[in-house]
């Protein structure tokens, strides 16, 4: 008995294909594709496995990558490897590799990688648009930052925007929300002239006390998408810039009010959830104090508007908390009530023990881990909240 009941009759779907885990971007890289292992992991400890349709989708190929990227930057991605990268050469630095920050490393495998990671993204969307489920999760996806030709932030291939372009072949409005800890810009980006797909991102914003703003320094209330009255995307993007330190209750009131009106005006007819776990207290990049059952409750209200839903990773740098607040989801989706004491036959249960790693709980208090002081008054989100009902009254229809 793992404490799991599932009263909710929903089709979930979990689309995972395993070869992703053994890809690495370097040792000392924040994004770790092994914490997709743990997930697995804890999702078959809890037995969730026997609640949800399993796929393990094929990679994604060069002329599906092609949806959305330059055919020449494809050509490159496809061909680079560490042996015979050039890091002074012209297209390296122009499609945005290397940089001193190295966020986008070259790496063995990498294109398989990336075609792994949107492989499952489109199998998601083929679930939603085949109507064989009304969620469907892909943990492996969500690198929401990568442009058309250019890697960017940890993410070379934007598997939201093809699966979002696959949806958009029988739905006429999608609506994509990002709780990621970043600004969901490339997925912003990519359709800004469209008014097809309404973007809404939370995240963190600002400049810290050296001068550099929070990645990618782009998503202020102010950015509601082009700004000439005849291109079509305008007012379809939705940005809440939000402090260090924000609290679950803030959050969840924040989310609720802002995506509940946006679902009213917009009345999407699927929804694409990108749920990066960088946004929960204690993450090794994200500022926000967020508890696993407050990041959950996103997932919850979502679910509560009863669209067809593809559900899928993102950010998240403190890998035993990704693999736990993930779990806790993909719970939530199926409708199941987890035990906060973790089962004892997890392959990585030491990575969950001892009090610095959660105590071996589901749910530990990440508030303990207080390295962010709350710097959002209440009356300061209340105006927020204010400014986004604003800009919402400037999107026709
Ligand atoms: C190699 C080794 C790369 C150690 C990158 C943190 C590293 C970071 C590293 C890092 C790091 C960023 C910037 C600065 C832009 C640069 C998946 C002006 C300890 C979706 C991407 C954040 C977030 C990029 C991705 C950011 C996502 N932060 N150690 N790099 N330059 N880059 O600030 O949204 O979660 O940090
Ligand atoms: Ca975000
Ligand atoms: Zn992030």
């Amino acid at each position: 008995d793992y404490g799991l009941e599932r009263p909710q009759g929903y089709n979930v779907s979990f689309h995972y294909n395993p070869h992703v885990e053994y890809h690495h971007f370097g040792s000392s890289h924040p994004m770790k594709p092994w914490r997709l292992t743990l997930t697995k992991q804890l999702v078959l400890s809890y037995g969730l496995e026997y609640t949800m349709d399993l796929y393990e989708p094929r990679p994604a190929n060069f002329n599906e990558l092609a949806i959305f990227h330059d055919r020449e930057y494809l050509s490159y991605l496809s061909e680079i490897t560490p042996q015979n990268a050039k890091p002074d050469d012209a297209q390296y630095i122009a499609y945005g590799f290397g940089g001193d920050s190295n966020d986008c490393p070259v790496f063995d495998g990498l294109w398989n990688y990336v075609s792994l990671y949107t492989g499952a993204s489109m199998s998601a969307a083929y679930n939603l648009l085949n109507k064989q489920s009304d969620i469907a999760i892909n943990w492996s996806g969500g690198l929401h930052h990568a442009k058309k030709n250019l890697a960017s932030g940890f993410c070379y291939v934007n598997d939201i925007v093809i699966a979002i372009q696959l949806l958009l072949t029988q739905h006429q409005r999608v609506l994509y929300i990002d709780i990621d800890v970043h600004h969901g810009d490339g997925v912003e980006q990519a359709f800004e002239s469209t008014d097809r797909v309404f973007t809404l991102s939370f995240h963190k914003y600002g400049i810290d006390r050296h001068g550099w703003p929070f990645f990618p320094g782009t998503g202020n209330i102010d950015e509601i998408g082009p700004k000439d009255p005849a291109n079509r995307g305008k007012a379809h993007s939705l940005n809440i810039p939000i402090d260090d330190g924000i609290d679950d209750h803030q959050y969840k009131s924040l989310f609720k009010t802002v995506t509940s009106k946006v679902v009213e005006k917009y009345n999407p007819q699927a929804i694409v959830l990108q749920s990066g776990a960088d946004s929960l207290g204690g993450d090794r990049l994200g500022r926000f104090n967020l508890n696993i059952k407050a990041h959950g409750s996103c997932i919850e209200t979502v679910k509560s508007f009863g669209r067809p839903l593809i559900l899928i990773g993102g950010g998240g740098y403190t890998p035993r908390n990704v693999a736990r607040t993930w779990c806790h989801e993909t719970a939530v989706c199926v409708g199941a009530t987890l035990h906060d004491d973790l089962p004892t036959h997890i392959p990585y249960l030491q990575a969950f023990q001892g009090e610095e790693n959660g105590g071996g709980r589901l749910y530990p208090d990440l508030h303990n881990t207080k390295r962010h002081d709350n710097l959002n008054t209440d009356p300061a989100l209340q105006k927020l909240v204010e400014r986004a009902m604003e800009n919402l009254r400037y999107m026709e229809g």
